[in-house]
């Protein structure tokens, strides 16, 4: 639960900073400055409070009857690397992902192990940021209750995808904050349309978060590391695209 931790604690400071003015300067409190000052921290408080409900509202979510019936597939389709094709051939049933960085007890987990986990299906709508959209229907573990069961460390701030694939060399990752790591349509996908997720959308799982931009969806996950910082991480700006041609981190739909 470190992510209240992590809102409360913006939040909470405010409130504190406004209310420890209040209780210990009464004389303060006749002056006009002061209520300024006071309503502008409220306001503060109001705003920081907006931005965090906005970053937590849900994704629309459609109904099957307006699902696409083609659903691009975008990006490596198929990764290059040898253990992968290893797992593919017998169905991932080696595979495993590895849960570690800043938590408490790292994990290795099977595929079947995920698929018995509570699953959340989702009818949403991807957009790619090169212009063209698809909606499909989603099934996976929160990743909420990945990290819930290994257990945030301090100073955790980040969760970095590592994926399968590559481009000529360079392994493509991604990385989310807390916020949406632990918004309730964030999820790890091991289905896709009511069927296994098929190779080409990233099996045996890709991340689906529905607030931001396809290329956010890391496919071919391997690896969820939780970490203070993802300056450290491939060219240091987050992500495959935000190091190669400079796309948004935070690439908000
Ligand atoms: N590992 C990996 N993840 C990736 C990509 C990729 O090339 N490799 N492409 C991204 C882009 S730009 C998009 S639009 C989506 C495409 O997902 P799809 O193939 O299921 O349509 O995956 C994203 N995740
Ligand atoms: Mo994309």
């Amino acid at each position: 639960m470190k992510h209240l931790v992590t809102r409360r604690g913006l939040v909470g400071s405010l409130i504190a900073g406004a209310g420890l003015a209040v209780s210990g300067c009464d004389r303060l409190g006749q002056s006009e400055g002061f209520r300024e000052a006071l309503f502008s921290a409220e306001k503060l408080t109001m705003r920081a409070q907006r931005l965090i409900s906005s970053r937590e509202a849900l994704a629309r979510e459609f109904s099957a009857a307006e699902m696409s019936p083609v659903f691009r597939m975008n990006g490596n389709t198929l990764p290059a690397d040898p253990a992968y094709a290893r797992h593919a051939a017998n169905g991932f049933a080696d595979w495993r992902l590895v849960v570690d960085g800043l938590v408490e007890r790292p994990l290795a987990l099977s595929l079947g192990a995920i698929r018995a986990l509570p699953a959340r299906t989702q009818i949403t709508r991807h957009d790619c940021v090169e212009g063209w959209s698809a909606i499909g229907k989603w099934t996976g573990v929160p990743l909420k209750t990945l990290l819930d069961g290994a257990g945030l460390r301090d100073g955790a701030r980040y969760v970095i995808f590592h994926c399968a694939d590559d481009f000529r060399g360079t392994r493509y990752y991604e990385s989310i904050d807390l916020i949406d790591a632990f918004h309730p349509q964030t999820i790890l996908a091991w289905g896709m349309n009511d069927a296994p997720l098929p190779i080409g959308h990233g099996a045996p799982l890709r991340l689906r978060i529905e607030r931001q931009l396809g290329y956010k969806h890391a496919k071919f996950v391997t690896r969820v590391e939780v970490a203070s910082t993802f300056a450290n991480t491939g060219g240091g700006k987050g992500g495959y695209w935000e190091d190669r041609v400079g796309y948004e981190w935070y690439a908000g739909i």
